[in-house]
């Protein structure tokens, strides 16, 4: 069965939901690092007010037993607190659309003159019920020693030049923990939070780069036979679907096209010593391909960049038309953030592992963890055999 996901929910509704689907029995769900993925989505310097009337937190409806999966879809239900959409005075319509929201081209497909009917769907609340999703995945992955991380790269003027690597990151991984825009880098979180807070004052809005490294996956995950199977287009597909993403970048990326192939291609060498990691010895001096060749992991991390515009709903507004008289207006302004970055990173973080742990599955499918773990094993027995005989 294939590792799948669905999401409900509104922003202001009773509550977002995922239903996963493929999980195989047998997996111990951490639900404390769900929620604790839960809760850092919610941090972040330049986020609104909304987050400190929530405290996400993933009810497991179906599918485990005694916190262990038992094969059928698992449910998870996190409630709103700000529920209030039936409420037509507290969520009231919203006929001035904002430029960069889902509001004019949802309306119009939908026949309505009311934002409100789209923008509580298109909200990035819903990436609450994503994160519960890919941290269940990521529990998934654990068992199997693959490691995913996110972080904050850049935004505006400011960018962090760190290098990430398995051996660095536990180190920058306390140092995000400890920054309010996501960054492994108190001097560089600094002046991201002076530029956030620049914004603010002056009512606007703030995106950035987002970055998402996977660590141990072995090779041959994703397929090169059909343009689908490619984990790459997977990968950007999952990344382009989080709200307010508008470009995705697997290793160097757009860089790409301004380098002759020599300067882009990492050459391949093999040390015995290191057949045992994911790469079975074949060392790669450098990573520019991102972990992926012909859409298949190569046993190098797995890097994608994501870039999300700034936050659409601006205090300031921006020219928009009243959707009812035709007139011209300023866009409608309700209660939003000045910058999710922070958050962004942790969703890019999950559908990353979601995807990851996808292709897994497709490799080493199996009913029971027990048959995952047996087919993973004798994979990679044969693998590091070769040339078999
Ligand atoms: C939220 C993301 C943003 C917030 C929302 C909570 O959604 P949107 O994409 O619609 O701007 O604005 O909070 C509210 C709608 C609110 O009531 O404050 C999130 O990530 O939880």
């Amino acid at each position: 069965m294939t590792l799948r996901y669905l999401t409900a929910g509104e922003s202001h509704g009773p509550g977002l939901l995922a239903i996963v689907e493929g999980i195989p029995a047998g997996l111990s769900i951490d639900s404390e690092f769900i929620n604790s993925e839960l809760k850092r989505r919610q941090a972040g310097y330049g986020r609104g007010a909304r987050q400190r009337i929530e405290t996400d937190k993933a009810e497991f409806i179906s599918g485990v037993r005694r916190g262990v999966s038992m094969g059928g879809p698992i449910a998870m239900r996190i409630p709103n607190e700000d529920n209030r959409l039936d409420d037509a005075a507290k969520t009231p319509s919203v006929s001035r659309p904002r430029p960069g929201h889902a509001d004019l081209a949802g309306s119009v497909k939908w026949l309505t003159t009311d934002c409100r009917e789209t923008l509580e769907r298109a909200s990035a609340r819903e990436t609450a019920a994503r994160v519960a999703a890919g941290a269940l995945a990521n529990c998934f992955l654990r068992e199997f020693g693959i490691q995913t991380c996110g972080f904050v790269r850049a935004a505006l003027d400011v960018r962090w030049t760190g290098e990430v690597t398995a051996h660095s990151w536990p180190a920058q991984l306390a140092a995000r923990n400890a920054s309010d825009v996501g960054i492994p880098c108190d001097a560089t979180s600094a002046q991201l939070v002076d530029r956030i807070h620049q914004a603010k004052v002056d009512k606007d809005t703030v995106g950035g780069l987002v970055e998402a490294h996977v660590f141990n996956c072995p090779i041959g995950l994703g397929s090169c036979v059909q343009w689908h199977e490619r984990l790459d287009s997977r990968l950007a597909g999952a990344v382009m679907g989080i709200q307010a993403f508008k470009a995705v970048e697997i290793g160097l990326g757009r860089e790409c096209a301004f380098r002759t192939g020599s300067q882009v291609h990492d050459a391949i060498q093999y040390d015995a010593s290191k057949k045992n990691e994911s790469h079975l010895g074949f060392v790669r001096p450098t990573n520019n391909a991102g972990g992926l060749e012909g859409g298949m992991t190569n046993g190098m991390p797995v890097v994608i960049t994501g870039t999300m515009k700034p936050i659409s709903t601006l205090l300031r507004g921006m020219p928009s038309v009243d959707l009812n008289t035709k007139e011209s207006v300023m866009s409608a302004y309700e209660r939003s953030d000045v910058s999710a970055i922070a958050a962004a990173s942790v969703v890019m973080e999950h559908v990353v592992a979601f995807e990851i742990a996808r292709a897994f599955l497709e490799k080493f499918s199996g009913d029971s963890m027990t048959q995952v773990k047996a087919s993973h094993a004798s994979f990679m027995e044969l693998a590091r055999r070769l040339p078999l005989a």
